[in-house]
């Protein structure tokens, strides 16, 4: 099974280096087609698609009988099945706000699933360059080096990450400023950062560079890869109440302790969603 498992990631990661090249093609030229898709602040542009047909392209011919959640095949209507069988989750252009924004954070995400467990994460930057990945019980890495998130147990000491992301319904607008207000002005962390792509937010957490990161909203492709590597580099990942994370459950928490983790979720307004699958 491992070795198998090896064949698939190492496989997974030569397509998503030529995925890149386009990603980075694209980012580099004239601006590409943009759409919208459940509302403005939701957007898909043709890179996104293309992305997407070449990695599921590329895998479904290798290996038959996986199964595959993406991004823009679900906006297109396909439906989510959640299954024991091997599961790709993918999301072609994570933080694709930021790509049509020519903002450098963006990240190609593919994560694989084995009996609906995590076992594999790589999140990609082509245009910064940094690839991370991390297997189950292999440690997380950046460029080939190990990675660590931060051992800082306090919120005051911390640079935190809360995220507010396409959806501005009064409760997300409530639960994001009071939850700000929280851990700025009351507990006077070292700072906030949001960096536009849950993907890059949690892999800034596997490295240690911030120490927690929240967001309610999100879906399984945003987060299945980078939940392996956060997890691999010694951090937490779980629902943002502090209940065991939940990759279908459209919320996440992530930290570099436990107690962090703990402390934070304390501090939070919490949005209830309905799971995906
Ligand atoms: C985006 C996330 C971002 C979040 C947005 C959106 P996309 O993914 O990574 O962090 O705030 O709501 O889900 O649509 O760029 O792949």
């Amino acid at each position: 099974i491992h070795e198998e498992e090896q064949v698939f990631v190492d496989y997974a990661l030569e397509l998503v280096k030529k995925a890149g090249t386009l990603v980075r093609t694209a980012f580099d030229s004239a601006e590409s087609k943009v759409e919208t898709k459940a509302s403005n602040t939701d957007l898909v542009t043709e890179t996104d698609q293309a992305v997407e047909k070449l990695l599921i392209e590329g895998l479904s011919a290798r290996f038959k009988g996986h199964r595959f959640i993406g991004e823009e095949s679900v906006a297109g209507g396909a439906k989510i099945e959640w299954t024991d069988a091997p599961t790709w989750i993918i999301d072609p252009i994570d933080g694709t706000t930021n790509f049509v924004h020519r903002i450098p954070m963006i990240a190609i995400c593919v994560g694989l699933a084995i009996k609906k467990q995590l076992r594999a994460g790589i999140v990609f930057n082509p245009i910064t360059n940094e690839l991370y990945m991390a297997q189950v019980g292999k440690g997380a890495f950046k460029n080939g080096f190990p990675i660590r998130a931060s051992k800082n147990e306090s919120i005051a000491d911390s640079v935190l990450i809360l995220q507010l992301g396409s959806i501005r319904s009064p409760i997300m607008q409530n639960s994001f400023v009071e939850s700000y207000k929280t851990v700025m002005f009351d507990k006077q962390c070292h700072g906030h950062r949001s960096f536009g792509s849950a993907a890059i937010n949690m892999v800034m957490v596997a490295q240690g560079s911030c120490d927690g990161y929240v967001e309610y909203g999100i879906h399984a492709w945003d987060v299945a890869a980078p939940a392996v590597i956060v997890l691999e580099a010694g951090g937490v990942v779980t629902d943002p109440t502090g209940a065991p994370f939940d990759v279908m459950s459209r919320k996440v928490l992530c930290a570099g302790t436990a107690q962090l983790g703990k402390d934070l979720s304390n501090c939070l307004t919490h949005v209830d969603f309905e799971p995906e699958a």
